[in-house]
């Protein structure tokens, strides 16, 4: 009943992958994304949906639900026919999940973000982080490898491009500014981690020729932080502070200086890397550097508070071995990627703070009404 122009577009509009005859028809890109619950993966998912994706996210089980970060983008899938985003169970430590799905979604694109990120509970847990961190991209990788391996004469065969979360803690104690080609010198467990991840990442690139990028971040922030990180812990506390909930805030070195950006233009840079020529690795980063001290004047500043009457130094919070100063040298990715940040880190503290000003507010309401306990604190 149909032109062949109307099917086609009709395929394109509900991202089908085949036509009547089985060809290929307007095919979505598809993506999948481990650590879409995170920070990252959130801000990848709504860029990839924009650009029109398909999305496949890896979840793990836990005992409570731990989708906050996406909800505002799921779509119950009894109304598949407009979920552009799925999400399955699976977990990097855990071989045969990560096959498994590849097989069945075959994706364009793999994005590797999950990850126990946190530095200061790396040195807490440190085989579990190795596993996850360094042994996990291995797991993906050495699936994207023999999946390909074993459809390369497939119809269904994909040239899938990997995207590997790298992160400007591999320099550790290299001075800055960090580039490409600085050297790697890590200062936890996470980060030694991370350095095998992008070694892992190097090899199979060379040795299979798979199309896999390292992006070499550095730190970035927005609403969606997790919430002990230093960022996301000081806005809560200037919110909860300012609308009367809290009144200290305990911290730890507040000398260490942070290249911070903001996470939505980060995840563009991921997407660039995937669409180049040529896989390679880059660093991404504003080029500007503060200390935590700095963050507390202007995130407290900006509500008309004095960090100096809430701020109490807490040992517990200081790492074994600190990474003291991190500032990149982005030229590369700016140059060839044609990257930059739109966010600079006034703004990215304010946006922060105005959002936990709001949350406090809502957490206030609860308190009031005898739901929520002040003390609770994040
Ligand atoms: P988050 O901590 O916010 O998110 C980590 C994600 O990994 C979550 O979705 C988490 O799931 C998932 N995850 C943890 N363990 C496993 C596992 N065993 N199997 C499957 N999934 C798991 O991190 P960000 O979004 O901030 O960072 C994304 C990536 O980028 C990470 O690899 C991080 O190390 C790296 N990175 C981050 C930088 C930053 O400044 N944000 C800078 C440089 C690198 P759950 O929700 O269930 O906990
Ligand atoms: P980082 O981020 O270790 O750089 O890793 P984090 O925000 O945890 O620490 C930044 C700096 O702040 C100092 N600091 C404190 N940190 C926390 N979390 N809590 C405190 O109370 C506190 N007081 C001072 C820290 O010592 C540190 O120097 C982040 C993560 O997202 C990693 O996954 C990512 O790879 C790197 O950024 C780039």
């Amino acid at each position: 009943r149909y032109p062949d122009f109307a099917k086609k577009m009709i395929a394109n509009r509900l991202g089908e992958r085949t036509g009547a005859a089985g060809e290929e028809v307007g095919r979505r890109k598809v993506a999948l994304i481990t650590g879409i619950t995170g920070q990252d993966g959130s801000y990848l998912t709504e860029f990839l949906l924009q650009k029109g994706y398909e999305v496949h996210g890896l979840i793990r089980r836990s005992s409570n639900f731990n989708t906050q970060r996406i909800n505002h983008i799921y779509i119950d899938p009894h109304n598949a026919h407009k979920a552009r985003m799925k999400l399955h169970y699976a977990d990097l430590t855990d071989a045969s999940s990560l096959r498994r799905w590849l097989d069945t979604i075959l994706p364009d694109e793999v994005y590797n973000l999950a990850a126990q990120s946190h530095v200061a509970v790396s040195f807490e847990i440190p085989d579990y982080t190795a596993d996850v961190v360094a042994t996990g991209a291995l797991r993906l990788l050495e699936a994207v490898r023999s999946h390909a391996a074993a459809t390369s004469s497939s119809p269904s065969r994909r040239h899938i491009r990997y995207y590997q979360a790298g992160s400007s803690e591999m320099f550790g104690s290299t001075p800055p500014p960090q580039s490409e080609s600085s050297p790697f010198h890590p200062r936890s467990p996470y980060a030694a981690a991370k350095c095998a991840a992008h070694w892992y990442t190097v090899n199979y690139r060379e040795a299979y020729g798979l199309f896999a990028c390292n992006g070499i971040l550095f730190n970035h922030e927005s609403p969606r932080r997790g919430e002990n990180f230093v960022t996301r812990k000081i806005t809560r506390a200037v919110g909860r502070i300012k609308i009367g909930l809290q009144s200290k805030l305990f911290m730890g070195n507040l000398g260490a200086r942070r290249d911070w950006g903001f996470a939505g233009d980060y995840v563009e840079a991921m997407w660039l890397m995937l669409q180049q020529e040529r896989p390679d690795d880059y660093v991404v980063a504003t080029e500007e550097a503060h200390t935590v001290e700095e963050f507390l004047e202007v995130a407290f500043g900006y509500v008309g508070l004095e960090w100096r009457d809430h701020v109490v130094i807490d040992k517990r919070y200081f790492r074994p071995a600190e990474v003291d100063e991190l500032q990149g040298d982005s030229s590369k990715a700016r140059r060839v990627l044609g990257w930059k940040p739109r966010v600079g880190f006034q703004e990215l503290v304010r946006m922060m703070v105005d959002e936990d000003v709001e949350l406090a507010k809502r957490e206030k309401v609860l308190v009031d009404a005898g739901y929520m306990d002040a003390q609770q604190q994040p």
